[in-house]
């Protein structure tokens, strides 16, 4: 039999449709084989990329993200699809020399392509707004204070204030001049120590917070923030020197640290529900602040709250050190997530491969050191 012009064209696109089809086919058997080879479970594959936190608000951030790239991959497949039937079935034929029919100014398909978009914005903006109001949410009663002070290029840490069992707070803030305060911090440590001290007056400084309790990060110690698992905690922070931004990668969160907080309008307190877990979090500075801004790093020390209480009460009455009071509570009395840094650009390349485990900072075969307090 022989095919007319016309019929041989069609049988001819057909042909190349129907491999074009188990073209696209191999590609999606290749994507899901790739997927399915790199071991993620199920749970890892919808994160998709998201790191696990260690807070509720880091969870349900991830929550939120997992259910937009499900919304864009549906609105990506739709595109997809629309641009694959287009191309593939809808291309020019021999022959055909016409413009094919021209579909401009259809009002339900105009109506339909501006409705759906803005209907997807919304509902997006819509869960945003919900979980940032859980992400920024506060209460008034948290179950520890801490003050953060950032400076050039370090931190200090100090608890403003504790809930008690009875749910009355002990306060641990000192009041007086910045730079008295910080003086004394000198001669106790027995040799100068960078401190965030600035060269303005007191009254100008006076946002700046100081405590009983204090952790001091410097060019040999890298300051270890000890806080309780499964309590709500306030950080309030304050910079004394230039902008700083207090982030702990894995409470997915930072914020700035701005000098003079109220005059540059800005909130510096937030909080955080809970950290789920022990362990050792490492927390860094994520505002370029000068020159060794990349070395000014933290930690969090998360332990129970049996520790915590024990912790607190060995630096109150015993005036340990904040290494001291770690190691009395069986923890490891260094940072294991980062190491200090020596400012004089003298760093001996000596930065240890492994510098602990951060799942377990517990020391083994240890007997805690008693509170001197029943
Ligand atoms: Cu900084």
């Amino acid at each position: 039999m022989k095919l007319t012009q016309g019929e041989r064209s069609s049988a001819h696109g057909a042909a190349t449709a129907s491999r074009k089809v188990k073209r696209f086919g191999l590609v999606v058997a290749l994507g899901l084989a790739t997927l399915v080879m790199t071991g993620c479970g199920p749970r890892e594959v919808l994160r998709f990329g998201w790191p696990t936190g260690v807070t509720p608000e880091a969870k349900t951030m991830g929550h939120l993200w997992t259910w937009a790239v499900i919304a864009s991959l549906i609105v990506g497949f739709m595109v997809w699809m629309a641009i694959f039937i287009t191309i593939t079935f809808h291309r020019h034929r021999d022959g055909q020399d016409s413009f094919p029919r021209q579909t401009a100014y259809n009002m339900p398909v105009e109506l339909v392509l501006i409705t759906l978009p803005f209907l997807a914005i919304a509902v997006l903006f819509y869960f945003t707004v919900v979980v940032e109001n859980k992400v920024e949410s506060k209460t008034d009663n948290p179950d520890v204070v801490v003050d953060v002070t950032a400076f050039q290029w370090n931190w200090k840490f100090g608890y403003d204030k504790i809930r008690q069992d009875d749910g009355s707070y002990k306060n641990y803030a000192v009041q007086g001049s910045p730079f008295d305060l910080q003086a004394q911090r000198e001669v106790e440590h027995g040799h100068e120590l960078p401190l965030p001290a600035g060269g303005r007056s007191d009254d100008i400084r006076d946002y700046l917070k100081f405590s009983k309790i204090e952790t001091l990060g410097t060019p040999t110690e890298i300051p270890i923030l000890v806080l309780p698992v499964g309590k709500r905690i306030e950080f309030n922070l304050a910079a004394a020197d230039v902008v700083h931004s207090f982030w702990v990668p894995e409470f997915l969160y930072k914020r700035d640290v701005m000098p003079f907080p109220k005059q540059n309008h800005t909130d510096p307190r937030f909080q955080i529900e809970k950290i789920e877990r022990p362990g050792a979090f490492v927390g860094r500075c994520a505002e370029m602040c000068g020159t060794y801004h990349a070395m000014m790093n933290f930690e969090i020390r998360v332990v129970s709250a049996e520790d915590f209480a024990r912790y607190v009460a060995l630096r109150e009455n015993q005036g340990l050190t904040n290494a001291a009071a770690l190691e009395a509570i069986c923890q490891v009395p260094v940072s294991v997530t980062t190491v200090p840094f020596e400012t004089r650009r003298a760093t001996g390349g000596d930065t240890p491969k492994h510098l602990g485990d951060t799942w377990n900072t517990k020391l083994p075969n240890c007997t805690p050191r008693s509170t001197g307090v029943s």
